[in-house]
């Protein structure tokens, strides 16, 4: 995080930015705080691949952690939320214990799928966080399908779906909007354009806009600074309540930049972008140094608070890692656990319906 500046990176440079969003300083302050165990988990999560505690892969949220706190903020308990694999922090937003998914990336008994789902599959039953998935696409059918589940019984809840802007392009996504509008389903598709899909720029793939992408099927699209963590906590909170009072879905592209790789096992900025690059937009579009310039601006955060909220963040994340490094490895029987499996007379396991 840059240092503060007596000017705004912002462009909160007056006060009553906590007005203009319809913000109080409480919610303001948790969202700071949000954000920065975000910002310590993930970069507790980037030590503990670098030393080989966890393996396979492994992508960062940083940079992108308004996303996951002003979006998931508005939501109720109840509401679903599903993603991609980017998901650290969207689980922990949405109520998983930061240390259950720190012992997931370990692939440690401990962690909420008990090891075996990994950094792709963060998932959270009793929170509603359904993945986690590693297919690009791969939750948009079914995000689709808790949003016809609600609809079908009449719950007055939502379910937001995030993914990369390179799910844009997927057939299942196109075949999903139709869907969830036709049946007028309480869906938010929100796709984090962090201008890339692994090595490849946003306009390298397409012609259009994202939020022209909804047209054809009637879906109100919309666009927010998703580094200005008050314009997305409004933008979602005035979305969440159109979309619960029978709105119909809503396409939202949430404008964003990853200061991190692709994965773990990718450079920083590779060949696709340049080190210019990623440095201007952490100069300049960081959200927590972003918030922080408004709050200071407000009046209502200080350096000194700032730092003992960072230090609350540091010990929760140390905590996490800790949790982690004690809890034991899966047991070898697990792998049978919860898949479908036949064990013939010969004692042999097949996974694809034969019998002999
Ligand atoms: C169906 C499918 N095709 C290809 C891949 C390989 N792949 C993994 S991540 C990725 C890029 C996704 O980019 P984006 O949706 O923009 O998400 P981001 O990584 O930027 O968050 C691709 C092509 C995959 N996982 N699934
Ligand atoms: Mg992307």
């Amino acid at each position: 995080m840059a240092k503060a500046k007596t000017n705004t990176s912002s462009g909160a440079k007056t006060k009553d930015v906590l007005a203009c969003h319809g913000v109080t300083a409480k919610i303001a302050l948790e969202l700071m705080q949000e954000m920065l165990l975000y910002r310590r988990f993930e970069e507790k999560a980037e030590e503990n691949y670098a030393i080989g505690k966890i393996g396979g892969f492994c992508h960062l949220h940083i940079g992108q952690e308004a996303g996951a706190a002003g979006v998931i903020k508005v939501l109720q308990p109840e509401d679903y939320a599903i993603s991609a694999y980017r998901s650290h922090t969207q689980a922990i937003a949405k109520g998983i214990s930061p240390k259950a998914v720190m012992a997931e990336l370990y692939g440690r008994v401990g962690g909420m799928s008990g090891g075996k789902g990994g950094s792709m599959h963060v998932f959270g039953r009793d929170a509603r966080f359904f993945g986690g998935h590693g297919i690009v696409g791969g939750q948009v059918p079914l995000a689709t399908g808790i949003g016809w589940k609600i609809k079908y019984r009449g719950e007055n809840l939502v379910c937001v779906c995030f993914m990369g802007d390179a799910t844009v392009n997927q057939g299942g996504f196109h075949e999903c909007l139709n869907m969830a509008a036709v049946w007028e389903l309480p869906v938010i598709y929100v796709v984090e354009n962090n201008e890339y899909g692994m090595g490849t720029a946003f306009d390298r793939v397409s012609k259009t806009e994202i939020s022209t992408r909804s047209v054809p099927f009637n879906i109100p699209a919309s666009s927010v600074n998703g580094q200005n963590v008050l314009s997305t906590f409004e933008h979602f909170r005035n979305l969440t309540e159109e979309v619960r009072a029978g709105g119909g879905p809503r396409l939202v592209e949430l404008r964003t930049y990853r200061f991190r790789g692709h994965s773990m096992s990718d450079p920083v900025s590779g060949t696709y972008r340049s080190t210019e690059e990623v440095e201007r937009h952490k100069e300049e579009s960081d959200p927590i140094a972003i918030l922080r310039d408004q709050l200071f601006a407000e009046g209502v955060l200080d350096q000194d608070t700032l730092e003992e909220m960072d230090a609350t963040a540091k010990t929760i994340a140390a905590e996490a890692t800790d949790f982690a490094d004690e809890s034991p490895m899966p047991e070898p029987a697990a792998l049978y656990e919860n898949v479908w499996a036949e064990t013939n007379a010969h004692g042999r396991l097949f996974f694809d319906g034969r019998r002999t």
